[in-house]
Parts: C-alpha cells; structure tokens; sequence
C-alpha cells in the first residue's frame, strides 16, 4: 500500500474550500499565524516500532488484523503515516524486538519513505530465548556482575545497531527495583546502576546521547530503581554532559506536576526527550491528549518557554516521541490523532503571550495569568495545523484519507487478517 502524491492533492482539493474559510480568521485576526505554520512544519515526532500492532493488557490481546510482520512493513506503516501528515519522519527501534539483520537496506528503505532512525531503546527488561543468564532480579544493578555484564553488552550492542543506522541517542529504560520491603539495598543498588551506566555511556560515540527514563512502578511495585525524574537527574548529572532524563508522561505518581518537572530539567540542560502518551491511572499509554490534553499544553508552554530561553532549536535539541498502546483502535489510526494531539497542544502553546504572562507573574495577579493561558488553550488551532501538513505535502485531514483510501483494508489485503506483530 502507497499513499500517492494524488491521493493526498485530491483529497486536499475535497476539502480546500472549508479549510481556507477557517484560515482566513487567522490570516486576518491574528499576526502569529505564520511563525506558528512555520514551526509546526520542521517539528517532526518519532514514532516507535513497537507500536504498530495492537497492544493489550496481560488478561489479553485482539489482534486487528493487515499488523506489520517485519521491520520493513512496520517502516512501511510508519512511511504511510508520514506520507499523510508529514510529521512523523522518524522511527524509534527497540532491540531486540526489532533488529535490522541488513542495516544498508533497511535504511535506504526509511529514507525512500522520508525517516530517519531516532533513539535506539535497549531491552533489558525481558530475558529473550538465547539469553545466557535472567534478569529477574534486575539487570544493570543486579548482585552478580556477570549479569550486570550482559546487560551492558547488550546495551553496546544496541548503540552498534544504531550508528549503523545513523541513530544518535539511547534510551535505557530499567525495570530494576524491588517487590518487597527488604528485597533490596537501596544504596548499593544505586552504586551498580551508575557503575553500570557508566561503561555504557564510555560506549557512546561523541555526538550521541544518553537518555534516562524514569518510571515510577511497574513491573516493580515496591521500589523502581530508576523511579522518578530526581533519580534520572542524578545518573545523569554524575554521568557526564551526554547524558539527559527522558520523561515519559505515564511515568509519574498519580496528579504529579509534569509541567514543573519538566520546567527544572529544562532550565538544568537535562531534559533530553520524551515520550508521549496519556493516562489516567498509570502506564496507561493511552492515546496523546485523549485525558488531560490541558496537561499537555501546561507541559508543551514550558517546553516553548525553556527552550527559548536556552536558545535550543524546538524540532532538533530535545528527543520527541510516542510511547503508546492501542488496545482497541486501529494502531495507525491512533497514532494519527496522537501526532495531532502533539501538534495542538505545540500550537497552543506557542500562541501564549508569554509577555504579558510574565507581566502577570510579576503582579502576582493568578487570575489574568490563567486567562491567558487558557485564552491559548481555548484557540480552535486546527486550521494552522492543517495548513501546516497542506503546505508540507500532507493532507488536510490525514485520518479522512486513511478512511477514505481504506488504507486498513488494504494492508489485511496485503498481509492477512491474522498478523501479529512484535512488541507490546
Ligand atoms: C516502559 O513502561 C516504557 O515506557 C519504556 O519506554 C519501554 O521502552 C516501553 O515502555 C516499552 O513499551
Ligand atoms: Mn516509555
Ligand atoms: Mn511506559
């Protein structure tokens, strides 16, 4: 299945004149609307290999059929999204799930569909079939350094996957922790995560990063390791300047605040990426934006802010990426309203007028701060972000063409109603 330069400029054509009607207020009413189409062009979010087939949960799993069997078709998958909406031109691999028996075709492949390889995630949460010793009892601060030793080759292993691919940064997340009181000596835990992180990162080649993702439980319960952002902070700060922490929204406590979380790291030069999602209870991986899309827009208008204030570059200096699960929907069409729903809340975001927020700040006056960032929020900025995707090549309404071309038809068509494929 090809999505053709004509499918997406009918399509267009379909829609245009309702599309140009909504424009026009913001062509006319509001000065900001070409910086903003401007930004949301270069902004560009990753999409994980992982996520391509249907999730589930451990009571179970309803495959929805046309799923990609390989690390091509799911290049593939990711190639029709970009095609649609331009702004999911890169992907992330997790490894082993997904490893590139030959790197050179599979990155010709990526680039024919216009991506590039994002971060590399390592696994050392699962014991794969070939795998000499277990993880059990966790991996990088394991009491025996033989396994210790494993899960840092395996994690050189991953960095090797990909600077062939021409990836520049690793993601380690740990499922290291406890289930018990007792279970674990906090203290000397630590001391081999960080001694085990450090060969690791004395692996990395010098323009690569090092990314920390905390987790606050799951699959431990009673103490993760890695357990919030002041975990990361530290193994990252005693790492050394290429190693960040990675926020993934479903990672917290219940109610924390992400968007101050996020703030600190920034202002610190340690925030490295993220993974997107939403949740309500926990690791929910729910689809970006569909529970607290206010949340997200707080956390997106002080990214925008510290970013600015450091000077970085919004599309290149942080890492950008979903780290969803679709249990019920069609995962392309999930990943579509997710990418969207990241878009929004960067648009909105970037319409806050900071100036007189600051001003507001200063005054100690809470009420005119939130209605400024809720007159932000309350902005329909679809017609920016549509115009966005038109001007870069994509479509008006990326799932009304998914729909309309029938794409899911096609792929069972292609591939059978019965495909599984690796990941979650
Ligand atoms: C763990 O919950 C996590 O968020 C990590 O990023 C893993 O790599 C990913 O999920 C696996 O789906
Ligand atoms: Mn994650
Ligand atoms: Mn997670």
């Amino acid at each position: 299945m090809q999505i053709e330069l004509e499918h997406i400029s009918d399509y267009n054509q379909t829609q245009l004149e309702g599309h140009q009607r909504k424009l026009s207020y913001w062509t006319q009413e509001v000065a900001k609307a070409e910086p903003v189409i401007q930004k949301l062009i270069e902004f560009q979010v990753a999409i994980p290999s992982w996520a391509l087939g249907t999730g589930g949960t451990r009571f179970g799993r309803f495959p929805g059929g046309g799923e990609p069997r390989s690390l091509e078709e799911k290049i593939a998958d990711v190639g029709l999204l970009h095609a649609l909406n331009r702004a999911s031109g890169a992907i992330s691999l997790h490894i082993p799930w997904d490893i590139p028996t030959d790197p050179q075709a599979v990155k010709q492949l990526a680039a024919q569909n216009g991506l590039r390889f994002d971060a590399v995630n390592s696994n050392t949460f699962q014991d794969q079939a070939d795998q000499a010793l277990s993880y059990k009892f966790g991996s990088l601060q394991h009491t025996d350094a033989a396994v210790r030793q494993q899960a840092i080759d395996h994690n050189i292993d991953v960095i090797k996957h990909g600077v062939e691919l021409g990836s520049d940064s690793l993601t380690v997340w740990l499922s290291d922790g406890s289930c018990f009181p007792g279970q674990l000596n906090f203290r000397k835990a630590f001391d081999r995560t960080l001694s085990s992180l450090a060969e690791i990162y004395a692996a990395l080649p010098d323009d690569w990063k090092l990314f920390v993702e905390y987790k606050a439980f799951e699959p431990n319960f009673y103490s993760m390791t890695v357990g919030d952002w002041g975990s990361s902070f530290l193994f990252a700060s005693k790492l050394g300047p290429k190693a960040y922490t990675l926020v993934d929204l479903g990672h917290h406590l219940p109610n924390a605040n992400i968007e101050q979380i996020v703030a600190i790291l920034l202002h610190q030069g340690k925030l490295g990426g993220f993974h997107f999602n939403d949740s309500k209870y926990g690791d929910d991986d729910l689809t970006v934006g569909s529970i607290r899309p206010y949340q997200l827009f707080l956390i997106f208008t002080e990214l925008v802010d510290g970013m600015d204030a450091r000077g970085m570059n919004h599309a290149k200096d942080l890492g950008w990426m979903i780290d969803a699960s679709h249990n019920v929907k069609d995962p392309l069409e999930d990943l579509l309203q997710s990418v969207e729903a990241i878009q929004l809340a960067y648009a909105q975001a970037l319409l806050v007028d900071r100036e007189a927020l600051e001003e507001a700040r200063e005054a100690n006056d809470p009420v005119r701060a939130q209605e400024i960032l809720q007159d932000a929020f309350r902005t329909d900025v679809r017609p920016l972000v549509a115009e966005a995707r038109r001007r870069a090549g994509g479509s008006l309404n990326p799932l009304g063409l998914y729909r309309t071309l029938d794409v899911r038809q096609q792929l069972i068509g292609e591939r059978g109603a019965k495909t599984f494929a690796t990941g979650l």
